[in-house]
């Protein structure tokens, strides 16, 4: 059964609630519009509500715009903004304790939940689109494709799925507007599909001894908050997991990294700031070995001074990991921030031909409107997407699920 036809089940089976939430959403969001003064402003209700008004809307791209440029100004600057970030850290890291491996049902209810923003934006735009539907012509696929283009599917994806809508649109002899929003909707999901196979979400862990699984993406993506996670996932599954402090370019990172270890009650390898990298890998990879740990974590620092820097950082790792055990590392897993959205992709390209990536983590799908970046990584990048991160605490890591995230972005679309 392919994920068309899964998906297809799934919109059957909850067919008659997904309408009656829509006429529920379009009531809110009518009275939202016209209730102006009485603007929300807690983001958790924010989320709560499916509809959002267009106001609202355009403050969140505005913030994820700006979020934008301090990823790009955090590269490589010891901002207090980094500070405040590990302070917040260490309060979740302490009070979470639970484990993160939850239910198939938790599973979708989580996706639903965190693209909630994505579905609510991208859903608002492509009924807006709708709302002014006279007839399938030109103008309106342009309008599409700019629709597209700015929930970051990827420039390609949209002039791409563009046409081939067109194509589609009039093979199907589609006129009104529920036939050409179904064709749309049907063909996104194909192409979806087609893009990702042979393509395994499964953590690679070695067959014997420590599995070594190193994390690189640019400063303040969620690597040290990935990490923390996933090592109480691990630890929860009975492992003996080691973490190393290999970002030793400042305090605040080591020691972010040193409450999670607390949080989780797992063990680190640290040294001081500005420490050699590969020296905090050789002393890690050493103790995995010799005193049996199952997985070996690695931070690194998400400089990017420059490419080549980067690269030979980078490979001094591998060599000083190799040296101990051979395969490793077993995985090479780049954290990207979803709200960064095409920023996001072009880090992953350097990151691609810097190092070998073997899969992506996306985080903070949560708090953004932009979750067409997952098509954008699949289609462009042929990565998988193999952990997502839906939140700040440490049970909102979920094993990446097509299906689910499908389904979690066009809920309540599909008529
Ligand atoms: N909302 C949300 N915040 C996240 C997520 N992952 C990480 N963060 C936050 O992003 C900030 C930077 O994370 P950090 O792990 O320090 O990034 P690093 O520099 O790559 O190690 C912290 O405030 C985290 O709590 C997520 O999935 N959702
Ligand atoms: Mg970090």
């Amino acid at each position: 059964m392919g994920l068309f036809d899964i998906f297809k089940k799934k919109n059957k089976q909850n067919e008659e609630k997904q309408q009656s939430n829509l006429s529920d959403e379009e009531n809110k969001s009518s009275e939202k519009v016209t209730n102006d003064d009485e603007k929300d402003v807690s983001t958790e209700e924010n989320q709560e509500s499916a509809s959002k008004s267009v106001e609202e809307t355009a403050t969140d791209e505005n913030k994820e715009s700006e979020d934008n440029e301090q990823h790009v100004e955090n590269d490589g600057s010891n901002s207090e903004e980094s500070v405040d970030q590990d302070e917040s850290n260490e309060d979740e890291a302490g009070e979470t304790t639970e484990t993160a491996d939850e239910s198939n049902d938790d599973n979708q209810e989580k996706f639903t939940k965190g693209l909630e923003k994505s579905r609510s934006t991208f859903g608002e735009k492509l009924n807006r689109l709708f709302a002014n539907f006279r007839s399938v012509d030109e103008d309106f696929f342009e309008d599409l494709e700019d629709l597209l283009i700015e929930s970051d599917v990827g420039f390609d994806m949209a002039v791409n799925l563009t046409d081939q809508l067109r194509d589609e649109v009039k093979l199907q002899n589609a006129k009104n507007k529920d036939d050409v929003q179904n064709v749309i909707i049907k063909k996104m999901i194909d192409i979806y599909d087609e893009n990702g196979n042979n393509e395994t979400t499964e953590i690679n862990l070695a067959d014997k001894g420590p599995s070594v699984i190193l994390f690189v993406g640019v400063n303040g993506v969620g690597k040290t908050t990935t990490i923390g996670k996933m090592a109480n996932m691990y630890k929860q599954q009975g492992k003996k997991v080691l973490l190393a402090a290999a970002d030793t370019f400042r305090a605040g990172a080591i020691q972010q990294l040193d409450e999670w270890a607390k949080a989780d009650n797992v063990d680190i390898v640290k040294k001081e700031e500005q420490s050699d990298p590969s020296a905090v890998v050789y002393e890690a990879v050493h103790k995995a070995k010799d005193e049996d740990y199952d997985v070996l974590f690695v931070d690194t620092a998400g400089r990017l001074q420059n490419k080549v820097n980067l690269m030979n950082e980078l490979a001094k790792m591998k060599k000083v990991l190799t040296r101990e055990i051979p395969d490793a590392p077993h995985e090479v897993l780049l954290v990207l921030d979803a709200t960064t959205g095409q920023n996001a992709l072009n880090q992953a390209k350097l990151f691609k031909e810097t190092t070998d990536v073997s899969g992506i983590v996306l985080t903070k799908l949560d708090g953004t409107a932009k979750g067409g970046i997952v098509l954008a990584i699949r289609n462009e990048l042929h990565l998988p997407v193999k952990y997502v991160g839906l939140g700040e605490k440490v049970t909102d890591l979920r094993k990446f699920d097509a299906n689910d995230f499908v389904y979690g972005l066009f809920k309540g679309l599909i008529k």
